[in-house]
């Protein structure tokens, strides 16, 4: 088949699934969300028929059903997708155009996202990966990322955070925008100034810029093609690709906020009559084009029979791969080309020799990892020449090279997307946030790399290991650089949280997350950084701690007292006068956490206290009580008890900061009440 055939052939089928949908099965109620992709056929096949290379990968968006038709995708899956059918690339976990696909004919379709703009760093993240690998691997010497998206989506904060990065590292990214010129209802004036993206970055560095007639095929082809030749070639390229919207936005939407002549202006503007008339220009027989529609018609009602009758989903399954459970994915993390270094033995520590910082440790374990796993890459902001804020990667880049220990641009979504890119291309992300708060901007990327593994149905995964320094520092405290909020990751699906509290935890906690399969929070927390609470022996290079095991930090028989982080020290100061009395848990680990530990010691002890630096209103310590009430209900001698900051920020006036944290002399007084109960 020539290449215009191949052209006109998905436009076809992609224009008849949207038709069997809109006509039949989303009325039916078979289809729930129907996204039409009339009008953005064109562009899209023509732009997913040049990616060539079997280390390309795109990220798309709703609209991308073309796209997708175009790399390989059945008529079959794509409708059984719609209908939430097993044997769907989801298998009915997510809406049926929210697509992931292993390469087949085209490019590698990386976990799309519902979240407009969300798309933009994790291309730009397989691109650094790109550049990464080909230093040593021939195989993906000239692979570029694309990511599509539409006009609206050029205003959300991700595209300029992938933006920012590509043409900054002069990555091998294709920023295709498909400009409707509307976000819904809202037109693309209220998006960019003027409506037109591509004019607006005309003084970008690094970025070459082009338009196109999106339905106009031999315009189309010409600037997709000249596009895809410069990402390969030299580096970044943004293509606004003009399209018509042929119908609302979704099926529901009948778009009265355009004018009957915007809405005739459009259909004028159908890229399928101006295929046809090309492939006619080209010389190819009128009664193709027809015959064609017609065999579509044919295979796209059998693929609609075949979907109908895939069976559902089995609901049991909605509960599997949120996190590894022994199956390894098809893309992403070390496990599918068997690089991820086997977890050591859960030895001792070895307990020998002078005590080392927190910060030491994690270095120590860093490089450690760093030397032994050519996969790993830390990065963040000032992670590189400085080697950090808090100083946990001093030397590294020194030691390791720019291209595995390096600085990033002040962008929190921009690290962690593209973390999310390097780690679906077979790299281990270590990235540092430098604090609790500033992690916030990324938090779209959090959530949607937490949900990753379970939306694609195990088939592709993103494990990391995001460091992030936590709560109070030694000298003040403040709203900014003082947050831990652990319930917010707690509550955020599909992450693991470690939150050790001395030098030694933290060597083996790190250690495990770094031979892990699952995206992991690490929690450093700044008053133990470089001080004398968080210092231990050095417990060796082997040394590793299973996630989900408490250690019992005192013991005694009268109340049990579960901590984590800092607070576990304020803990043992205040059971200090109740020698005997008072066992004292340390979490270690908030995802997963030990509540069987917990439980078995209220059990023994009839009472609890659950005490943490995160505030009150939602705190962990709330999920713990709920867990005992039910578990220990009836040996229970005493009320529930909780400590925390009350709902407050940290405040910078030291007295008023010892005022709001649980205090030693306030956890020794709950003790004691309980005590005395
Ligand atoms: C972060 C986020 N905000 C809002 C939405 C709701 N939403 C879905 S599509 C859309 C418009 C996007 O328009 P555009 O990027 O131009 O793409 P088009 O639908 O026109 O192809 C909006 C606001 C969303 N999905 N994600």
């Amino acid at each position: 088949m020539t290449l215009w055939h191949l052209v006109a052939r998905h436009c076809l089928l992609s224009r008849e699934l949207d038709r069997l949908e809109t006509e039949q099965l989303t009325p039916q109620g078979k289809v729930k969300y129907q996204f039409s992709a009339g009008g953005h056929e064109l562009a899209q096949v023509l732009l997913a028929l040049s990616l060539d290379h079997p280390r390309d990968a795109a990220t798309v968006y709703y609209r991308s059903r073309p796209f997708m038709l175009a790399s390989g995708l059945t008529a079959a899956e794509a409708l059984a997708a719609g209908m939430a059918r097993a044997g769907s690339p989801s298998e009915g976990r997510d809406v049926g155009v929210v697509f992931s696909m292993p390469r087949r004919s085209g490019a590698l379709v990386l976990p799309a996202s519902g979240d407009v703009g969300a798309q933009y760093t994790p291309a730009v993240g397989w691109a650094q990966a790109i550049r990464y690998r080909a230093r040593t691997e021939p195989d993906w010497q000239g692979a570029i990322a694309v990511a599509l998206g539409g006009d609206g989506s050029t205003a959300a904060s991700g595209f300029w955070a992938a933006l920012n990065i590509a043409t900054t590292l002069r990555l091998p990214v294709l920023f295709f925008i498909e400009d409707n010129n509307y976000g819904i209802s809202v037109p693309s004036l209220l998006q960019t100034p003027g409506g037109n993206i591509a004019a607006n970055l005309a003084a970008f560095g690094n970025l070459r810029l082009l338009e196109a007639d999106g339905a106009d095929p031999a315009d189309a082809a010409d600037k997709i093609a000249q596009a895809v030749a410069h990402v390969r070639a030299e580096g970044p390229c943004l293509l606004r690709a003009r399209v018509p919207r042929l119908a609302g936005h979704t099926f529901i939407d009948d778009q009265a906020y355009k004018t009957p002549q915007e809405r005739a202006d459009d259909q004028a503007r159908d890229p399928l009559p101006r295929l046809r008339a090309h492939l006619v220009h080209l010389g190819l027989p009128a009664e193709l084009w027809e015959k064609s529609e017609q065999k579509i018609q044919v295979e796209a009602g059998e693929a609609a029979t075949a979907a109908e009758a895939a069976p559902e989903p089995d609901p049991a399954h909605a509960g599997r791969f949120l996190f590894f459970d022994g199956a390894p994915p098809l893309v992403g993390g070390l496990r599918p080309e068997d690089a991820l270094p086997p977890l050591p033995t859960h030895s001792p520590p070895e307990a020998n020799g002078p005590r080392i910082n927190f910060l030491d440790a994690v270095r120590r374990t860093l490089e450690t990892e760093l030397t032994l796993n050519p996969r790993l890459v830390v990065f963040g902001e000032d992670v590189g020449a400085k080697g950090g804020v808090h100083g946990a990667t001093l030397g590294l880049q020194r030691k390791f090279g720019a291209d595995r220990v390096f600085d990033t641009s002040l962008s929190e979504e921009g690290i962690m997307g593209r973390a999310v890119g390097l780690a679906l291309a077979g790299l281990l992300p270590v990235p540092e946030i430098q604090f609790r708060k500033y992690a916030d901007p990324a938090h779209e990327q959090i959530t949607d790399a937490g949900t990753l593994r379970w939306r694609t149905a195990g088939k592709f995964a993103c494990p990391m290991v995001v460091r992030i320094p936590v709560g109070y520092g030694k000298k003040t405290g403040d709203p900014w650089h003082s947050v831990t909020a652990e319930a917010v990751y707690a509550h955020t699906l599909g992450w693991r949280i470690a939150f050790p509290n001395h030098a030694a935890d933290a060597v083996g906690l790190l250690r495990t997350a770094l031979r892990g399969d699952d995206p992991t929070f690490f929690f450093e927390h700044r008053a133990l950084l470089d001080t004398p609470p968080g210092r231990r022996p050095y417990p060796g290079d082997d040394y590793a701690l299973p996630f989900g095991q408490a250690a019992t930090v005192a013991e005694g028989d009268e109340l049990t007292v579960v901590s984590w982080g800092e607070t576990v020290h304020r803990c043992l100061e205040a059971a200090a006068d109740f020698a005997g009395r008072v066992t004292v848990l340390d979490l270690r680990t908030i995802i997963p956490w030990d509540a069987e530990a917990v439980i078995v010691n209220v059990r023994r002890t009839g009472k609890l206290l659950v005490a943490h630096e995160d505030t009150f209103t939602g705190g962990f310590a709330g999920e713990i009580i709920a867990t005992v009430a039910r578990e220990c209900f009836t040996d229970l001698d005493a009320p529930l008890e909780r400590l925390a900051t009350p709902d407050l920020p940290i405040p910078y006036n030291v007295p008023m900061r010892d005022a709001v944290l649980p205090s030693v002399a306030a956890i020794r007084a709950r003790m004691q009440a309980l005590l005395d109960y």
